[in-house]
């Protein structure tokens, strides 16, 4: 008898009529071979779904060019389906469950004919792992299978772990015609499902990662009392062999992989890394919150990686074996065979650009996509944590929400207690980057870095945060973070990268009461002295400016917090008026 499993494979077969239905084992074998498969019969727009790379230099690397119109995630195109709007919140497009199902098989009728319907097998966590969740996602091209097995923990075992069950998150995809006017990935949270049709772009294909393990796991931990969170997840180890775990939020494209794997310029701490993207966080039977990172590998930005940003990163991408890396977008450097991105090094005399046309310096554009990416096992990564294989996560001492501000948000503030932190994460606003297709620079309001991943009303959203305290014995302290002051000619005032770990470690010595602050009304800001500045070229004017708050942007910035706010009517909870209030009143004694 066919488990259900089975069943639901065969049914929607018979409504995409794929040639074949292939499973898969996750087997490196098997990545090869579909690797091989993309290179000689697959295609997107008419080209091969792989190129070979330098294999001497980039080990095990091969380049995807996607469909023109599919280079980042599609919010418009992104819906969560229940039966009332409500649930959704004004944070989502929502659409009736029913409606949505009728367009979507209609869409979907016929979709892989001539294709292979891979079936994907996988454990979003550890195996072991309380917290992990089983998952199967259907895809019709090799390119989604072989970013899936890097990504997450792939293999013939899930399906026998599944069994006769079915209780495992459901994710079907289909490249469809790319047409951009029918692309649509719509969630089910209701029925642990995600259906997603014509894009192959990451966040909108890989369903793993924002639509399982944030827009439904989101709803999940709202029931079921945890949290899925757009976090990274790093532990900084100080001069005495001490590590402390930190998660920290920021929107897509700024900077979580570079701080996830980060090469200290600090003398005695290091870096370890657990995770640059997603964490799941519960609270532990110590009373203290537990993350995990739910994923396996890093989906990141490439432009901007350098050997002088993130040599780790440089190192990871490198070293493929195992697993083969993938990149997506980036240009070609047709002398060497090798990927190129603007600001990795010198630009090479002869490219391809993200096109695969030959590109021209005069030609205004960038040769790599400004959201091009690279796909890397997080096990390659020299500064990997030996507590990645642990099932139960690490034990997070401290929450940051950070944001890409030109200004108003200072370097670092440190939140007054639990409550005054999830107000800090509420109210986040940030400028927009390439990683979604939306006007790029635009300050929109980016609660938790969490507004296009959210799977339900983000005014129960912030109820749920709130909640935490009291279950919590050891609630992490939390800090707002920015990297990303500028000044009056535009440029950045923090050097970022390997000398944010100067941050972290006034953020542990918070963490430790081992250094002091000075109070402002919107949290607690380092005094110049407690911050480590040796050997940074950042002059006393820029440290007091990237220091500073304002009264007169803080108080512009309220009215963006109170229209936000506003959009949540009666399910915000009152505790954030409350917060808010008391900010306004602070900042009008504040000289
Ligand atoms: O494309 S993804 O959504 O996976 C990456 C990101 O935008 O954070
Ligand atoms: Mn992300």
């Amino acid at each position: 008898m066919a488990t259900p499993l089975e069943e639901w494979v065969e049914e929607q077969a018979r409504l995409t009529k794929p040639d074949k239905i292939y499973w898969c084992d996750g087997s490196e074998e098997e990545a090869q071979r579909l690797i091989e498969i993309g290179m000689e019969k697959e295609t997107v727009a008419g080209r091969p779904v792989f190129y070979e790379l330098n294999q001497k230099n980039f080990k095990n690397a091969f380049l995807h060019r996607s469909h023109p119109t599919d280079v980042a995630r599609t919010e418009k195109s992104t819906v969560i389906c229940y039966d009332d709007k409500v649930t959704a919140g004004p944070n989502n497009n929502w659409m009736d469950p029913a409606e949505a199902k009728q367009m979507l098989t209609k869409l979907s009728d016929g979709s892989m004919k001539g294709r292979t319907m891979y079936v994907l097998p996988f454990v979003m966590g550890h195996p072991d792992s309380p917290y992990s969740r089983v998952c199967v996602q259907l895809t019709d091209i090799s390119y989604v299978a072989v970013n899936m097995r890097i990504m997450t923990r792939l293999g013939k075992d899930i399906t026998e772990r599944i069994g006769n069950r079915d209780d495992f998150l459901k994710g079907i995809h289909t490249i469809g015609n790319f047409n951009k006017d029918d692309r649509y990935i719509v969630h089910f949270p209701q029925e642990d499902l995600v259906w997603s049709v014509n894009s192959g772009y990451g966040g909108n294909a890989l369903l793993g990662k924002k639509c399982i393990s944030l827009r439904l796991a989101s709803w999940k931990g709202y029931h079921e009392g945890w949290l899925a969170e757009h976090m990274l997840i790093l532990g900084v180890e100080d001069p005495n062999g001490q590590i402390t775990y930190i998660a920290a939020a920021l929107p897509s494209a700024c900077g979580k992989t570079n701080l996830a794997v980060m090469q200290s310029k600090l003398p005695g701490y290091k870096i370890w890394t657990l995770g640059d993207d997603i964490a799941w966080l519960n609270v532990g039977p110590d009373g203290r919150l537990w993350a995990i990172n739910p994923e396996a590998g890093f989906f990141g930005v490439a432009p901007g990686t350098s050997y002088s940003s993130n040599p780790n990163m440089m190192d990871t991408l490198k070293a493929g074996q195992f697993f083969p890396t993938l990149f997506t977008n980036v240009a070609y450097d047709i002398d060497t065979g090798e990927p190129w991105w603007e600001e990795k090094d010198d630009r090479p005399a002869n490219l391809l650009d993200w096109q695969g046309n030959r590109w021209h310096a005069d030609s205004g554009t960038t040769a790599a996509h400004p959201n091009s990416r690279f796909t890397v096992s997080i096990t390659q990564t020299p500064t990997l944590s030996s507590e990645f294989e642990n099932p139960r996560g690490v034990p997070i001492s401290a929450i940051l929400f950070g944001a890409r501000r030109t200004d108003t948000v200072p370097l670092v503030t440190e939140a007054f207690d639990w409550t005054n932190g999830v107000f800090a994460g509420a109210r986040m606003g940030s400028e927009t980057t390439a990683a979604a297709a939306l006007k790029v620079g635009a300050l929109r309001r980016d609660p938790m870095a969490m507004l296009p991943f959210c799977g339900y009303n983000m005014g129960d959203y912030f109820g749920h945060w709130l909640r935490f305290e009291e279950r919590l014995t050891h609630p992490p302290k939390i800090f707002s973070i920015n990297w990303f002051q500028r000044d009056e000619g535009g440029k950045f005032l923090w050097p970022g990268f390997g000398d944010n770990v100067r941050v972290l470690k006034w953020i542990v010595d918070r963490v430790n009461n081992s250094c002091g602050a000075q109070e402002t009304p919107i949290g607690l800001v380092p005094n110049m002295q407690d911050l480590p500045l040796d050997g940074l070229d950042v002059s006393t004017e820029q440290m007091s400016e990237l220091l500073a708050v304002d009264r007169d942007q803080w108080r512009a910035e309220l009215e963006g917090i109170k229209a936000n706010f506003e959009k949540f009517g009666d399910r915000l909870p009152s505790e954030l008026w409350a917060e808010y209030h008391k900010l306004q009143d602070q900042l009008s004694k504040f000289q």
